[in-house]
């Protein structure tokens, strides 16, 4: 079931999105096309723009934030959406060789940022666009092995079935690594707990 719902500010997101990549490659098509199952052709370049998006997901009430960026803003206010994000869909249009050779680049910028290797998706869009391709499948596949993520060949105007489950895809992803780090959270706070008693009963014991 997908809906895409206002609902109020106090809950915080469950995941929290930002859709990266080249001027015009389509990543508001692609953000639309997940949240209204439309395309529209024209879009004005975009401002920047997040999109609260609730919905049933693996049986479970999910909230997740997506921030569709401009793709001209490379600006030091770029680096406050990259702290603010927890995954990233770095988006190059396959007729774009330019758009392509940008994304190991900003991989790099996030992780440099983010002081670890950010979780991501490669999605090559506009597949529709085939006798334009500058881009082959497996350069695309190739580069995700690098960056260590998934990979999906797209198209936002052409029906675009594949979309919803790259945000899904992405979110589970960041979920599971929250839940990993909340663990580990909580082992070392027991784990200092059980220090310091050790601690006192030696004194005691002394
Ligand atoms: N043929 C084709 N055109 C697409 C596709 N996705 C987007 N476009 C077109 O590409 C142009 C740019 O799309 P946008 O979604 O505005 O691209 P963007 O990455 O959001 O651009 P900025 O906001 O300026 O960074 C528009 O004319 C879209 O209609 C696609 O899958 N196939
Ligand atoms: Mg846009």
């Amino acid at each position: 079931m997908m809906t895409s719902v206002a609902v109020g500010k106090t809950k915080s997101a469950d995941s929290k999105i930002c859709v990266l990549g080249n001027p015009g490659v389509g990543k508001s098509a692609l953000v639309v096309r997940f949240l209204t199952n439309r395309f529209i052709w024209e879009y004005d370049p975009t401002l920047e723009r997040v999109y609260r998006h609730q919905t049933l997901l693996d049986e479970e009430p999910t909230l997740m934030e997506i921030l569709d960026t401009a793709g001209y803003d490379d600006s030091i206010h770029q680096e406050g959406n990259i702290r603010w994000a927890e995954g990233y869909i770095l988006v190059y249009a396959i007729n774009d060789r330019l758009s392509f050779e940008a994304v190991a680049t900003l991989k790099q910028h996030l992780d440099q940022v983010k002081k670890t290797s950010v979780q991501c998706v490669l999605v090559g869009n506009k597949v529709d666009l085939l006798h334009e391709r500058r881009v082959t499948t497996d350069e695309g596949e190739l580069l995700a092995q690098e960056m260590a993520c998934a990979f999906f060949e797209t198209s936002a105007s052409d029906g675009g079935e594949d979309i919803p489950e790259l945000f899904y895809e992405l979110h589970r992803d960041i979920k599971r690594r929250k839940m990993a780090e909340c663990k580990g959270r909580r082992r070392s706070s027991a784990q200092q707990v059980k220090h310091v008693l050790n601690r006192m009963l030696n004194k005691i014991g002394s």
